[in-house]
């Protein structure tokens, strides 16, 4: 909560060297739910790059019972405490403290520090949360080695552990036990984690690549063991992996993966110790979908990635997060298309970073949250933990490797480690490593840590028939953001080839003596423009510029119909064969969404329906691809799209089109839904996965006018499906479609109402449906599985009402945003982290009608008034009405 009367903003700019370095720390818990003493020990010495003597401990919700210095009692007068720091003015060079502090972890509802969940203990450190549990230099550049022992009551919490080894456990009398723990590597504060809870585990001895011997746990409730198969196969996939790809080992005789049900973000890097939300561990095909195994197989990926990205080398500051979340979201998107392994599989995985990127990163670089990968400052550090931190700081990592090669990038990470191992460092570090180790100059390539805002690229062309040239003119400039007025020229890879018009690539070459050619080329756009010529084409061709988008940009081009159809057909680019038909969607979007705006007649054309009906049919693709290039732009990315934004026209618009296609489509939709059945026993894999999405898509499509039979083919699914991809999937159509499903739903909650990541997508599903309006969803809310309390539970209505279901969330009477203001309101009482991220749904609000524009502004303010906000929630609010 918010101490004084306004939130401070933090540069930057204003970085200084710890004054006190730490060199070890030793920590004692005697856990008790409402009552946990912290003893901590502490060396420090001072920090010869510091000037100040002063040292500065962090603290938060802590109650102060004893702090010595050298083994002296400090009395109040003797050092500051202030809301937020404990300040020991002209300390001596070397100093011992030791720290008793008081915390009561079962009122903590914020995941953050140390807290209660289910009845276990849990910690959650990164950003912020060491100093909820102890007085401490709480920031990333200060490193040091812990010693953790651990005592509590031993039925209650039988299992007990911390980072690194367990050195030592016994019993205590009294029915307590205690455990001693010791990291070898010296980390900072945000990586220390704890657990004390009733858990079982799955666990196996793994011989690495050297040969050495290591101890792989899954950690769960009791019950849940039947589901922590695929986290164990994906934690050994990510370790050959990275042995593999990047020749890094793992460096502990031991690697812990705990999973728990209250977690406000995805999983936590905590060295050797990873704490992981429920929902990224625990999966059979009774509960989980293909897309949870595949989100289970990249956030295990991520965490046990940051080992090395994040751990061994960490941040200096936290406005270098980016350095290893953009660095390590894109190891596991390399990890995970390496898992599939097949080009276009490969090819899959990107474009599904790509629609992330349209549906999430390039609205916040366009809003009033805009920040560059490196921010300049904040407010409340988690809420920069955004998709443009992650996702964008991952185009960022993929840049290096488009521009360097693969090889070269490989030598800019050996480079990296062995300059930078067990230090605080920052992203510019990184970006030397690249150049130094490729003898690369990468000095205007900064821009990309430093601009925010989505670059535009627009490119002409003029092909020159008798000198048989082709030249491609890209010019580039960056919307204005928020302190940013005007924007420097970035270094932007253009991956660019050429269709002939038999559809094959020609070969290219930007050299008029090479005649060798390749089908892609990758140009460096530096300046604001710059023409590249392509020698001896012999006719006029067809480009596929931005090939596996090769750049974080948005790419002009005035493609006419029949280029766009041209490489949706041909391009042997799958990302840019996907791209021609969302552009073919879109332009036919966008002039739906006005014809419904302006009551005109609305229509569909044949060629786009005959593209389309070509795509669906065509078995030299991957069902997955073709799933994908038939899922129409979403309406948030149609929004992007417009100068003002009318949800309900969008949504018209959309329905339109896909009643119109499933009416065309309809013997082929049936095909390919007979076609693509998985029988046998449930296998994540992607191909398999790729079938049933296909085949889910052609049902979804089946229902949207459905007729008896169709009816009856989703009711059989639901009833006869032996994964929840698919059940899930025939529920959803049956929602979507406006049939009676009273039914289903019920049976459905019945069967699964003990398996909570399951009960969430019952909420979701019908917090996302069109027909859920704000009296629906606050009806859900009565239900007795509903809390606000479980941040899994809250986003799964909440969040997939306000973000996944436009049309009803921008009623027009704006009841919707009322619902929003209230709940961003409670939610912050409870959990600031979470209430912020809520908070966010309302960034685009001036993008809106007029009279839906008021509507929001009122809501906005009516938080932005409420007297107790917490940094997070009015730095979002005070942002979006700036
Ligand atoms: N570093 C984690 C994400 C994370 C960040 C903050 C948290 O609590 C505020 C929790 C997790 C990751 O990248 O996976
Ligand atoms: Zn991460």
């Amino acid at each position: 909560m918010r101490t004084d009367s306004s939130p401070q903003t933090i540069f930057r700019k204003d970085y200084l060297p710890p004054s006190y370095l730490v060199d070890t720390v030793e920590l004692g818990f005697d856990l008790d739910p409402a009552r946990t003493i912290v003893a901590s020990r502490v060396t420090l010495r001072h920090n010869p790059a510091s000037k100040s003597r002063d040292i500065v401990l962090h603290g938060e919700a802590l109650e102060l019972v004893q702090l010595r210095l050298n083994g002296k009692t400090l009395r109040p007068g003797q050092y500051e405490l202030s809301g937020s720091t404990l300040t020991i003015r002209k300390a001596p060079l070397a100093v011992v403290l030791e720290i008793e502090t008081l915390t009561a972890p079962v009122k903590n509802t914020t995941l953050s520090g140390l807290y209660v969940s289910n009845g276990n203990f849990f910690t959650q450190c990164e950003a912020e949360g060491f100093r909820r549990i102890t007085y401490f230099p709480d920031r990333p550049d200060v490193m040091a080695k812990y010693t953790v022992m651990l005592r509590a009551d031993k039925a209650l919490y039988p299992v007990l552990l911390s980072n690194g080894n367990l050195i030592e456990q016994g019993e205590l009398g009294d029915g307590r036990h205690y455990a001693k723990w010791e990291d070898p590597f010296k980390k900072p504060s945000y990586l220390f984690a704890l657990v004390a809870a009733r858990l079982v585990c799955q666990e196996e001895r793994y011989t690495l690549q050297s040969g050495r011997e290591v101890l792989l746990q899954v950690w769960v409730e009791e019950g849940n063991l039947d589901k922590t198969d695929y986290a164990m196969q994906s934690l050994k996939n990510s370790i050959r992996w990275d042995e593999q790809r990047f020749g890094l080992e793992l460096d502990l005789d031991r690697f812990m993966i705990v999973a728990v049900g209250d977690f406000n973000m995805g999983a936590m890097e905590n060295k050797g110790l990873n704490i992981f939300n429920t929902k990224f561990v625990l999966a059979n095909s009774r509960v989980a979908t293909d897309i949870d195994y595949a989100g289970i197989e990249a956030v295990v990926g991520h965490e046990y990635f940051h080992n090395w990205t994040g751990n061994r080398v960490t941040c200096r500051d936290w406005f270098q997060l980016s350095l290893k979340e953009g660095l390590t979201v894109f190891r596991d998107q390399e990890f995970s298309a390496d898992m599939i392994g097949t080009d276009s599989g490969r090819a899959v995985t990107r474009i599904d970073q790509v629609r992330t990127l349209r549906q999430a990163q390039f609205p916040e670089d366009a809003g009033p949250m805009a920040h560059p990968v490196r921010p300049d400052s904040f407010v409340e550090i988690n809420n920069f933990y955004t998709v443009t931190i992650y996702e964008k700081g991952a185009e960022v990592v993929r840049m290096y490797q488009t521009l360097l090669g693969r090889d070269g990038f490989r030598k800019g990470m050996d480079l990296y480690f062995e300059r930078h191992d067990g230090q605080a460092v920052e992203c510019d570090d990184f970006r030397a490593a690249m150049a130094d180790a490729n003898g690369r100059d990468l000095g205007q390539f900064e821009r990309w840590y430093s601009q925010a805002g989505t670059p535009v690229v627009r490119a002409e062309t003029n092909y020159d028939a008798i000198a048989r040239t082709f030249d491609i003119t890209l010019r580039q400039h960056c919307p204005a953001s928020a302190g940013q007025e005007h924007k420097l020229p970035f270094h932007i890879p253009v991956a660019v080839g050429l269709l002939g018009a038999d559809g094959r690539d020609l070969a290219l070459s930007t050299d008029a003596k090479d005649r060798q050619g390749q089908a892609t080329v990758v140009l460096e756009l530096t300046g604001e423009e710059q023409t590249f010529r392509f020698h001896d084409i012999a006719e006029r061709p067809t480009p596929s510029i931005l090939r596996d988008f090769s750049a974080p940009v948005v790419l002009e081009y005035d493609y006419t119909d029949a280029e766009l159809l041209h490489l949706f057909s041909h391009d042997s680019d799958p990302v840019n064969r996907w791209e021609a038909g969302q552009r073919l969607a879109m332009e036919r979007l966008l002039k739906l969404t006005t014809a419904v705006a302006t009551g005109k007649p609305l229509a569909l054309d044949a060629t786009f329906i005959a593209a389309q009906r070509a795509l669906l049919v065509d078995e030299t693709l991957d069902p997955a691809f073709r799933e994908l290039a038939l899922i129409l732009p979403s309406e948030t990315i149609i929004a992007e799209q417009m100068e003002v934004v009318e949800p309900q026209a969008i949504h018209s618009a959309r329905q339109f089109m896909r009643r119109t296609l499933a009416a065309a489509l309809k013997p082929e939709l049936l095909a390919q839904y007979h076609a693509n059945q998985t029988p046998g026993a449930y296998s994540p894999d992607a191909l398999s996965a790729g079938k049933r999405a296909l085949k889910n898509l052609a049902l979804s499509y089946l229902l949207i006018a459905p007729q008896e039979a169709e009816l009856a083919l989703a009711r059989q699914q639901f009833a006869e499906a032996g994964n929840m991809t698919d059940r899930a999937a025939a529920l959803v159509a049956l929602i979507h479609s406006g049939a009676e499903v009273g039914e289903h739903l019920h049976s459905f909650y019945q069967d699964f109402e003990h398996e909570a990541l399951v009960v969430d997508k019952w909420f979701a599903m019908q917090a996302a449906a069109p027909g859920t309006d704000v009296a629906a969803v606050r009806k859900l809310m009565e239900h007795p599985a509903f809390t606000l309390k479980n941040p899994n539970r809250a986003r799964s209505l909440i969040f997939n009402f306000t973000n996944g279901n436009p049309s009803q969330f921008h009623a027009a009477d704006g009841s919707a945003y009322e619902f929003w203001a209230e709940h961003v309101i409670k939610l912050d009482a409870l959990n600031p982290q979470v209430a912020a991220r809520l908070a966010r749904s309302m960034d685009r609000w001036r993008r809106y009608t007029p009279a839906l524009q008021a509507h929001m502004q009122r809501a906005l303010e009516r938080v932005a008034a409420h007297a107790r906000l917490s940094n997070d929630v009015l730095e979002v609010v005070s942002k979006a009405l700036a």
